[in-house]
């Protein structure tokens, strides 16, 4: 018996002008894009957590989330339940990629050992679904967040016994990672923060949490893992301030604990706005930095300070998005993964079509906005000519380290008043307009 009765298999592309809420209006997995086709870009994967076992239980009310493969009594029945609706919703929606936490594909047992067992079964399976239908894992993790044991944190809990237990799942997780053919494995600070310090000492939680990631990398390379380590940053929720908190952060704390050459960012759109930051200066500052990995697409509301994770429907959004993947030439190991779950109210399972359709489809318009961007040169140009005076004589010698304080003197003393330029903010943003309107 199929979960999504009402979808064909698998959506198919039907053009703008198509009237179907169960078809692509944007995205033609097949159409080819500067070069690549829309799928290679875009490498978009479904999440495991908010699309399959998320309930739309929130702080005010029961679930409602309608989710027939979840009405098993027995756990374990549930969980195979799940993957069965998982891959045919993979394949009926056309995407390459899933990610999962090891707590959402398989449940905690009464013990660890059943706890890993449990998972060692659900990934037998995965394996399995995985061959048949060509889907593949863009990256795994560990859910070190929701059990009470973690209530203090993880790799950063006060109690070494907590911490150990935190490794333990990571290597359970990362070996389920390498057993799936996983392309990555992600880390988010769950609750690798504080709430108060008065009772945290930071900086040896700091030392612990990047412990725990040279125990994750040296384990990899013992079982051969070669798939890309992510962290993920996000300023607050659950813990007040979140060791990882933006990228700048995770930029720091990867060099400051030698980690640069092992991890790079997973950044995620809702987290970019918790941190009162735009995605395009996360991304951007990621990517100068060559640490761009993958990103989680979603997005927050503006008028709400918390972690919505909707569904990205916003084409500027993307289109900005876009323009910073072509311009670190794509994506290697990473993809768009959608950790974005449907409104509380959408509680049928169709409504998980339309959510992940109009996502794929905003940003397949996305893609297109940023090539043509990219093709038409102006706002390249602009920037290089914005810049241009440090080609010339004066501005490479001080960018070289050849000029000193009192060459800067001699050559102001002997040159008049600089001449001010535009920087024609509103000019460029009509330019990119040009592009999306
Ligand atoms: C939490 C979040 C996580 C990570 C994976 O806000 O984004 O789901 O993506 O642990
Ligand atoms: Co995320």
């Amino acid at each position: 018996m199929p979960y999504f009765p009402e979808v064909a298999s698998p959506i198919a592309y039907e053009g703008p002008s198509s009237k179907n809420p169960l078809a692509f209006k944007r995205y033609d997995a097949g159409k080819s894009i500067g070069g690549k086709t829309m799928a290679e870009h875009l490498r978009f994967a479904v999440c495991y957590w908010h699309t399959f076992v998320g309930t739309g239980q929130d702080p005010f009310g029961a679930p409602t989330l309608v989710r027939p493969w979840m009405s098993d009594p027995d756990p374990m029945r549930r969980a195979f339940d799940t993957l069965d609706a998982a891959f045919e919703f993979f394949t009926k929606l056309g995407v390459g990629f899933w990610c999962f936490h090891d707590r959402d594909l398989a449940p905690e047992g009464a013990d660890f050992a059943e706890s890993c067992r449990n998972l060692e079964r659900l990934v037998a399976a995965a394996k399995v679904k995985q061959q048949e239908t060509g889907v593949r894992l863009l990256w795994g993790t560990a859910n070190l967040f929701s059990h009470p044991r973690y209530q203090a944190g993880a790799a950063t809990n006060p109690d070494p016994h907590v911490f150990a237990y935190a490794a333990a799942q990571v290597k359970h997780a990362l070996e389920a990672t390498h057993e799936l053919g996983g392309l990555g494995y992600t880390f988010w600070g769950g609750r690798e923060g504080y709430e108060t310090l008065w009772n945290t000492d930071m900086k040896r939680e700091r030392e612990h949490f990047a412990r725990l990631l040279h125990m994750a990398v040296d384990h990899a390379r013992q079982i051969g893992f070669t798939g890309q380590f992510y962290i993920e940053p996000k300023p607050k929720e659950p813990t007040k301030h979140q060791y990882d908190s933006d990228v700048a952060a995770c930029l720091n704390f990867l060099r400051e604990f030698d980690l640069m050459d092992h991890l790079k960012l997973n950044i995620e759109t809702n987290h970019a706005t918790l941190a009162g930051h735009t995605i395009q200066h996360e991304l951007r500052a990621a990517r100068e930095a060559g640490a761009l990995g993958s990103i989680d697409a979603n997005a927050g509301d503006e008028l709400l300070g918390w972690d919505t994770d909707q569904f990205p429907t916003n084409v500027y959004l993307t289109a900005t998005i876009m323009l910073e993947l072509l311009a670190m030439g794509g994506f290697r190991t990473g993809g768009l993964n959608f950790d974005a779950k449907v409104r509380r109210q959408s509680h049928e399972p169709v409504d998980l079509f339309h959510a992940h359709i109009g996502g794929m489809d905003a940003f397949a318009k996305g893609l297109e906005i940023a090539q043509a961007i990219r093709d038409d040169g102006r706002l390249d140009r602009f920037m290089a000519d914005r810049y241009a005076g440090w080609s010339g004589d004066l501005g490479r010698s001080v960018a070289e380290g050849r000029a000193s304080l009192d060459d800067c003197d001699a050559y102001v003393r002997s040159n008049a008043e600089p001449v001010r330029h535009s920087g024609r903010q509103e000019f460029l943003e009509n330019l990119i307009n040009e592009f999306v309107l």
